[in-house]
């Protein structure tokens, strides 16, 4: 009882909190914004959604035709590198699944990379988007996602760190090998597995 008590003092919360942090987590109730530079101020009626393989355009949507695919809600708990988690944040928008069978395309490859309107980067493998593990949300919510959070449209891909998803996201590259991302290429692991603490690129 003795440890318990004292695990449960230092990681803020009672078992099953404890069972939901990956290792090295905590609990974070607000949500903090983390950007590596300042806010793009992006118009949803300057939005656009580009699906490339390398430098080809599959598909472009704007923001009223990505809007008319199908929505779908996920409440997942999400976690940041920085050390905090945040539970059952509630997100509405499009499964990277039905961009694809809107676009009529099996994945020419494995392997991708987010692009932002701030020259951000990340790379995310294929598996790791499909089959309802991730979406581009719209809504943080209930409501728009705000500029800071990534609004008008980010990536979700909850089951990695945080940095995977890409705030403010123009579209997904196919590429023909898992290449690096902006966090990727500055120390951070390529793949960033939570419970596997893949913090740093020798994790
Ligand atoms: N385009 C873009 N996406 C980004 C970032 C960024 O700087 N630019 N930061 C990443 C990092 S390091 C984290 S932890 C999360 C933070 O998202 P939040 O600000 O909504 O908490 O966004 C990720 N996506
Ligand atoms: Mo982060």
């Amino acid at each position: 009882m003795a440890t318990r008590g004292f695990l449960g003092r230092r990681s803020g919360g009672d078992e099953s909190t404890r069972e939901r942090l990956p290792p090295g987590q905590f609990l974070e109730t607000g949500f903090p914004v983390l950007s590596a530079g300042p806010t793009p101020q992006v118009k949803a009626e300057d939005w656009r959604f580009k699906l490339k393989v390398g430098p080809r355009v599959l598909q472009e949507w704007d923001w009223t035709s990505f809007n008319a695919l199908p929505q779908t809600r996920m409440t997942r708990d999400i976690h940041c590198v920085t050390t905090w988690s945040k539970f059952d944040t509630a997100w509405e928008g499009v499964l990277i699944d039905d961009i694809l069978a809107e676009a009529g395309i099996e994945p020419p490859t494995g392997f991708t990379l987010a692009h932002s309107s701030d020259g951000y980067t990340t790379n995310v493998t294929v598996p790791d988007l499909v089959g309802g593990k991730a979406m581009v949300a719209l809504r943080y919510e209930g409501l728009p996602i705000t500029p800071d959070h990534g609004g008008p449209a980010r990536l979700l891909v909850p089951h990695l760190y945080f940095w995977k998803s890409a705030k403010w996201i123009t579209g997904l590259q196919f590429t023909q090998k898992d290449e690096l991302g902006f966090w990727e290429l500055r120390g951070y692991h390529r793949y960033g597995d939570p419970w596997l603490e893949q913090r740093y690129t020798d994790d």
